[in-house]
């Protein structure tokens, strides 16, 4: 296919890639260099560089049509790509030369790049963690379709004033969009509302009739995901909702202008914009009609593609592995019966056959407020036919659940679909878990967690359902492109290949670790790092970052769970001491922090806010000399985070155990060469079990001391009574030492903390101010932390998302790669 494709379309030379570039940028953009934007110049050399992947990817599209060929769907509601054309790059490993060519044309090839809009269709670690598997997927070669939803607006911007987060809509696709392309002829029709009416069809057989109130239209958008030097690109495929009658000339007739156009605009509604909520759960109807949308539409495509090749239905489970991220498209498990009986006539116990062997369901978090439960009126107004066969799901469910555990009605109430306790709902975790052959958590402490927990009832009833596959991250964005001068020392050292072999060779760095060239040449990659951060801190943020400081970092989405606050509490704590002419040998800090609040989330606003007005007093304490800084870094997303990671000397992973199911940051980190300060909660406990505990600083309750500690009947206020140091600490904070004296600012804080307390701040402050002390002074020894250093990610090759995808395919999908790559990849 690719032969007599003109070399301008595919060359690799810096001359070729100029010519491209040039030809893009006049063909594609209209423009002559002369008049030709920033954002025209890199459209042109986006153009130019999908134009050379191209290629791969309809080879690999060709690959799912081929029945031998099963094929993974990554059903996620988010997916936090990230920029594009630095990923390509080093996966197309034409860095370099278009670099050159990019030079030559006389342009600065940051600005270029810079000029790239993030798509930000995610909230935090799950849409991230998606963007992370579907690169792993198409590096190992394994045949798979990210399907999601298209936001038009995505993750808002974070703007800060006076101290506060102002969120600014996300206007991603201004300029347009050159890594999608829109495919119109593969359109999907979505039912909405409306009611259903059963009848018996000719042979006798109950059927049911869904007479929805509404049509949509869901229009795919492709955008290739390039594997690193796989020569495999697999599609994601993002769904847009546009009317199914785009103009209605009646109502135009008749004057009704509005209603000509009215249906359009409340369709398109319903991939207008990304909930920006990560971790509660908001009953919004807009909010079920999008996963609704995204799972239907993506069912019927591979339902498309199950037929066009010939295959009877009742192999669908042999072709496609369809992994649900959470239980946002949960919908689906319903979805695929309602396809398979009222669509293809399928029996129901066949369907339900098919529907369970498809399905892996994957859970992400423990919090009671973010598991997904929708009110049933709601969800019989938007999803009728669905609610009915929820219903029957459910009906035999329990039946079976009576038969196995006959006498235990709590049991039967506990595990129903249908929460009846009060108001009723539709527990879509446990639709979830019924439906699916697989149920994973995401980190070993967190599978436990969840079969002793919130899936108890289901883990003793299928107990070979359940699993762990604990997450990973792509060491292709988060080492080779945030930290490419790490990458070169350690390429130096043990050979080019461990960007795609990460368990496997990262470990031949220890035998570096006491080499003193070595270590002084890893110190100097991390004080470049730090100085980058700091010249990005002191622009953005106005705050001078000393890079010879220790650079203390935490960057993630603003929850309580995640404890920001308590680490304002202890710079509070450091910052009173210091004051006292104490701790005077401790290194100078700088406290970085950087992360999203959901708008509609008071406590972590008024967190941001807090961090804002602690780092301005002791900002500008000159008594400090400096030796303290705190700063806030705006707007956290993929493209900022980038030169984060590989200047941290300190990873704050200090969440309440058994609250972060497990965290991706830390790994990011730990790979940067970080050490990690932390409780035993997600995957900091593999972290440490790898890294080695004499290089993590470790503090807190365990996850069983919080659990016992609040069935004991957790008493914080004693704590603050008992700990002068502590209770120092909360009345300025109280008194309004922080907030130019108003007594009522941080005034939920405190009463949150001397009150219930619920994340246990109070409980684990002794032990975490005591464990910043240890790193004070191992910070002080600097071969020794360069070691630490150095060992952290030399041991971090668990935690590639390449090995949590092999475990995927092994354990869950049954999936092998590609034939073409095979030979390479053993998975
Ligand atoms: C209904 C609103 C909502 C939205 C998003 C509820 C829950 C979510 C996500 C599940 C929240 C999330 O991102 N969880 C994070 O997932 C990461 C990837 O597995 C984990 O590393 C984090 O520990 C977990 O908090």
């Amino acid at each position: 296919m690719t032969s007599g494709i003109r070399t301008v379309r595919t060359g690799s030379n810096v001359e070729q890639l100029q010519e491209a570039i040039r030809e893009n940028l006049f063909f594609v953009q209209g423009q002559t260099p002369e008049t030709a934007t920033i954002t025209d110049w890199y459209m042109a050399v986006a153009y130019s560089v999908r134009d050379r992947l191209l290629t791969h990817w309809l080879e690999t599209r060709r690959a799912y049509y081929k029945p031998e060929n099963k094929v993974v769907a990554y059903l996620s509601a988010e997916f936090l790509l990230g920029p594009h054309l630095g990923n390509n790059l080093l996966n197309l490993n034409l860095g370099q030369q278009v670099r050159a060519a990019v030079e030559g044309l006389g342009l600065n090839f940051y600005e270029v790049m810079a000029a790239e809009e993030e798509p930000g269709l995610g909230n935090g670690g799950l849409g991230r963690l998606a963007a992370c598997y579907m690169d792993s997927l198409s590096t190992l070669a394994v045949p798979a379709i990210g399907y999601g939803i298209r936001y038009e607006f995505g993750i808002f911007d974070q703007e800060i004033n006076n101290g506060w987060q102002v969120e600014a809509a996300d206007e991603w696709l201004r300029a347009g969009n050159p890594w999608e392309i829109r495919r119109p002829h593969q359109k999907q029709i979505v039912m909405f509302g409306g009611r259903t009416a059963d009848y018996t069809d000719n042979d006798g057989n109950y059927r049911v009739l869904w007479a929805p109130d509404r049509l949509v239209c869901g229009i795919p958008y492709d955008t290739p995901i390039l594997g690193y030097r796989s020569g495999v690109a697999n599609t994601l495929r993002l769904w847009k909702a546009e009317a199914y009658e785009d103009f209605n000339l009646e109502a135009f007739n008749i004057g009704d202008y509005y209603g000509a156009v009215e249906q359009k605009v409340t369709t398109e509604n319903i991939t207008k914009v990304l909930y920006p909520n990560d971790q509660a759960m908001r009953g919004k109807a807009l909010r079920l009609e999008q996963q609704y949308f995204f799972a239907s539409c993506s069912l019927q495509d591979m339902l498309r593609m199950h037929t066009a090749q010939g295959l009877p239905l009742e192999t669908f489970a042999d072709k496609w592995a369809v992994q649900l991220n959470d239980t946002h498209p949960a919908i689906a498990v319903a979805e695929l019966m309602r396809l398979l009986v009222d669509s293809f006539m399928v029996p129901w116990d066949t369907a339900w056959e098919i529907t369970q062997a498809t399905f892996g369901y994957t859970n992400h978090t423990l919090l009671p407020e973010a598991l997904e439960k929708w009110p049933l009126a709601l969800f019989r107004s938007v999803l009728p036919r669905h609610l009915e066969i929820i219903y029957e799901i459910n009906q035999r469910f329990l039946t079976e659940v009576r038969r196995r555990v006959p006498g235990d009605e709590a049991r039967v109430a506990r595990l129903s679909l249908i929460d009846e306790s009060g108001e009723r709902y539709v527990r879509m975790a446990h639709l979830a878990t019924v439906g699916s052959h697989s149920i994973n958590g995401v980190a070993a402490l967190h599978s436990e967690l969840l079969k002793h927990g919130v899936l108890r009832d289901f883990a003793e009833l299928y107990p070979e359902r359940f699993s762990n596959v604990t997450n990973g991250v792509t060491p292709r964005r988060w080492i080779a492109l945030a930290n490419p001068a790490l990458t070169a020392l350690i390429s130096e050292k043990i050979g080019n290949g461990w960007l795609a072999r990460l368990e496997h060779d990262l470990e031949l760095l220890e035998q570096f670790a006491d080499d003193e060239e070595f270590l002084q040449r890893w110190r100097r990659v991390k004080l470049a790092s730090k100085e980058c951060l700091s010249g990005i801190i002191r622009r953005r943020c106005g705050v001078a970052a000393d890079p010879e400081s220790m650079f203390d970092i935490q960057v993630k989405r603003i929850h309580e769970y995640k404890r920001q606050h308590l680490n304002v509490l202890h710079i509070i704590y450091s910052y009173l001491r210091l004051k006292r002419g104490l701790d005077s040998d401790a290194p100078p800090r700088t406290f970085i922090f950087g992360g999203k609040a959901a708008p509609g989330y008071f406590l972590a606003k008024l967190i941001i806010k807090l961090i804002h007005s602690v780092g301005e007093v002791i900002n500008k304490d000159a008594s400090l000399e400096g030796r303290l800084r705190v700063a806030f870094v705006p707007d956290y997303n993929v493209t900022n985070s980038l030169p984060v990671y590989p200047a941290a000397d300190l990873s704050e992973q200090i969440s309440t155990a058994g609250k972060e199911a497990s965290g991706t940051g830390n790994m990011k980190f730990a790979m940067n060469g970080a050490l990690t300060i932390g409780t035993l909660d997600g995957a900091n406990v593999e972290i440490r079990e790898c890294v080695g505990e004499e290089n993590f600083f470790l503090f807190g309750l365990t996850a069983e001391e919080v659990m016992r500690r609040k069935a004991e009947g957790y008493q914080p206020w004693a704590i603050y009574q008992q700990n002068e140091e502590l209770r120092e600490v909360i009345d300025q904070l109280r008194d309004g030492a922080f907030s130019r004296g108003d007594k009522e600012l941080f005034r939920p804080i405190v009463d949150q903390l001397l009150g219930a307390d619920p994340y246990m701040l109070l409980a684990d402050f002794e032990s975490y101010v005591r464990c910043q002390a240890a790193v004070s002074r191992e910070f002080l020894d600097t071969a020794g932390w360069t070691r630490k250093s150095i060992l952290n990610t030399a041991r971090s090759g668990k935690f590639s998302s390449d090995r949590s995808i092999r475990e995927y395919c092994r354990e869950i999908w049954n999936v092998k790669p590609l034939a073409k790559a095979a030979a390479e990849v053993a998975l």
